[in-house]
């Protein structure tokens, strides 16, 4: 196994809860802005969550949930319209200092980045939606902690084709040898792995009973020292009593 260089990141469930509070709080208000009476509750919002990108996740909704429905002109062009709205609403909710970091997160980025580790974003939210996170939840210099930003269409297929890990190793010219993936989803670990990557889960309330087989390791977070984790699975040669995840944990995940 090659040196450990590298540590990429998912976004969304991972860096921080966004999406029951966050995400779908934007698509409804986009939804009731453009006059529409569709709302997402938290358990529908849970079943669409199935489908990654959120203009894919809407044009999902129309098809299996709203198929009678007629729209106005190009569905493509209505649903990005509809995302683009979507996206000012989620970037004003992360302004109002709405979603925090995960325990753990920005302990762990400033450890790495102390330890001169290169870090990247792989993920399949909107850059805009990333530089809101960032910047509302740590500050406006955390977005150039990441070498690389690898988000949303800049890739032709989105989670869980490995794309977006493919994109971010390439242009950091790395090898998955040398990186480590941080996901919290079964498509994600299914981008991650397909991109031949050792990869720690984090689990949330969504995510709680995806399918994790494939990771060296699941957390319930990165934990704090005074808010230890909870390891879900994992070898116990690897974590060896470990109460939060620091870079020493890190790095026996990665060489384990
Ligand atoms: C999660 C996603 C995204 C978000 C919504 O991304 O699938 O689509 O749910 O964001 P990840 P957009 O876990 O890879 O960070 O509406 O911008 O797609
Ligand atoms: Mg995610």
């Amino acid at each position: 196994m090659a040196e450990l260089t590298a540590l990429l990141f998912d976004v969304d469930g991972t860096l921080a809860d966004t999406e029951r509070d966050g995400h779908r709080v934007a698509f409804n208000q986009a939804f009731a802005e453009a006059g529409l009476d569709w709302e997402w509750d938290v358990a529908t919002y849970g079943a669409l969550l199935s489908v990654t990108g959120g203009k894919e996740r809407m044009r999902h909704y129309l098809e299996q949930y709203r198929p009678t429905a007629t729209l106005p002109g190009d569905p493509a062009d209505w649903i990005a319209d509809l995302h683009r709205a979507k996206t000012r609403h989620y970037e004003a909710l992360l302004g109002e200092g709405g979603i925090p970091l995960r325990p753990g997160v920005e302990r762990l980025l400033r450890e790495a980045r102390e330890a001169s580790y290169r870090l990247a974003i792989a993920t399949t939210t909107t850059p805009a939606n990333v530089t809101a996170l960032l910047e509302n939840a740590v500050g406006p210099d955390a977005l150039q902690w990441f070498e690389v930003i690898a988000a949303g269409d800049v890739v032709p297929a989105k989670k869980p084709a490995p794309d977006i890990y493919h994109y971010a190793m390439e242009k950091m010219a790395l090898e998955p040898t040398q990186c480590i993936a941080f996901e919290d989803s079964h498509n994600g670990i299914l981008a991650s792995k397909g991109a031949g990557l050792k990869t720690i889960i984090t689990v949330n309330d969504y995510t709680r009973d995806h399918d994790f087989d494939d990771a060296e390791l699941v957390l319930d977070s990165f934990g704090e020292p005074q808010q230890p984790f909870q390891v879900l699975s994992g070898a116990p040669t690897i974590v060896k009593g470990a109460r939060y995840l620091d870079m020493a944990l890190v790095k026996r995940v990665h060489s384990g």
